[in-house]
């Protein structure tokens, strides 16, 4: 359980170099190349060390444990986000673009923007799209089998196609969409230190970060694309003028590199677990949980932090007001104190309860749109595709907050 105490006498105090208390001290390096690449043994290390823990690299608290995390992702009035999810202190440090509205703000602001967000993209909204994207899926199965079956899963499905049905569903223009896996892969660098990952990505970023910003604007937004939608809602009201091109935003920043490893790791799971991959065969409209299933196991988005407001006890440990606490999202998810066998990708289980999407106000905005792609290519596939095989070593590519493929030999075994 997590309490919230105030101090009414105390002003807050600048960062303390170590932790109050007893809270345990971890000298790992969560954004070091060893880690990203293989997380896991870092995140037994973290649980296994308690509820809390203080990263002495970085100065931050860290949590683990599904149920320490849950209870922060849902205490929005003690773990504030408007400091940045990052490691960067807005407070302390300038951010490299202006905040999100969404992300990185607090009630009351956050809640305007957030809810035009989420009726443009409430389930209900995105009827509309299913069956020309489930059309658009079997087309984009039917060219990686007439290539002859053997494909990197991460260029010829995963991103192929969320970049074919997602940005015609905001109503970009059609020049310049190369723009927009850089881009996210930029910003989710962006919430980690400033190591090789982000000063590397950096010196390339300056057109992609302008193409985006172009991209917000109204007359740039066709009409009846959720980006259009998004300028309406400001027409009526619901927002200003001036905040609608940042929730355009939001969705080129958060939409795309996302589902394209939330749709990877699933593949990954379908050619390491062909068991699996038959469950689906038999009955494709499992191709949801196992989305859901995948973004548990792999976690494609890895971390972020909140800073606390005041004072905050952690199960017994106390996380002083002001610092920034690094939620680990992925290990959550992996916690066996929260799952049976943890570690397997199993759709037999209910996934749901997952902190893949974060938990509470901030929960994904875009989860429906994310799962309406998954049903598209996952039922697609088993229509079409008997076995999915693992035909090469896939690569990872490293990322301060995201788990990604780089590449994923795999093999579309066709059905008789
Ligand atoms: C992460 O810009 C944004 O509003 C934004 C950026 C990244 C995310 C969410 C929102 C969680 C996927």
């Amino acid at each position: 359980m997590t309490s919230t105490t105030t101090d009414a006498t105390a002003s807050i105090p600048p960062p303390a170099p170590e932790p109050g208390g007893d809270v345990p001290v971890l000298d790992v390096d969560p954004f070091s190349p060893e880690v990203l690449l293989d997380p896991l043994p870092m995140q037994h290390e973290l649980r296994e060390t308690g509820p809390l823990a203080y990263l002495s690299r970085y100065g931050v608290y860290a949590m683990g444990r599904y149920a320490d995390v849950h209870a922060a992702l849902t205490n929005w009035q003690g773990f504030i986000s408007s400091a940045g999810v990052g490691v960067s202190d807005f407070r302390r440090e300038p951010p490299w673009r202006p905040p999100s509205l969404l992300l990185e703000a607090d009630p009351p602001h956050h809640d305007a923007p957030r809810a035009v967000l989420t009726s443009i993209l409430s389930a209900r909204a995105l009827r509309r799209l299913r069956d020309r994207w489930l059309e658009d899926a079997r087309e984009v199965v039917a060219a990686a089998l007439a290539r002859g079956g053997d494909l990197d899963g991460v260029a010829d499905l995963a991103e192929v196609f969320p970049l074919r049905v997602f940005p015609d569903a905001v109503g970009l223009g059609p020049d310049g969409r190369e723009h927009l896996i850089p881009y996210g892969s930029f910003a989710f660098n962006a919430f980690g230190p400033r190591n090789d990952l982000l000063t590397s990505a950096e010196r390339d970023i300056g057109p992609t970060i302008a193409w985006i910003g172009e991209q917000c604007r109204r007359e740039n937004l066709a009409p009846g694309g959720f980006g259009a939608q998004i300028w309406a809602a400001s027409d009526r009201g619901d927002i200003t003028p001036e905040q609608a091109p940042l929730v355009v935003r939001s969705l080129l920043t958060a939409g795309v590199d996302t589902t394209v490893n939330g749709l990877a790791a699933c593949l990954h799971a379908f050619a390491t677990h062909p068991d699996q991959y038959a469950r689906l065969r038999a009955e494709p409209a499992l191709a949801r949980v196992a989305f859901d299933e995948a973004v548990r196991w792999e976690s494609p988005v890895q971390t972020f932090f909140r800073t606390a407001e005041v004072d905050i006890d952690v199960s017994g440990f106390r996380v002083p007001a002001d610092r920034k606490i690094l939620m680990f999202l992925g290990s959550a998810n992996r916690d066996p104190r929260r799952w049976q066998a943890s570690d397997a990708f199993d759709l037999g289980r209910d996934p749901s309860g997952h902190v893949g999407f974060g938990m509470g106000l901030h929960q994904c905005a875009g989860q429906h749109v994310a799962r309406l792609e998954a049903e598209a290519l996952f039922t697609a596939l088993a229509e079409r595709v008997e076995r999915v095989e693992l035909v090469g070593e896939p690569t990872r590519k490293p990322n301060n907050t995201l788990r990604t493929w780089q590449q994923l030999p795999i093999r579309l075994v066709p059905t008789g």
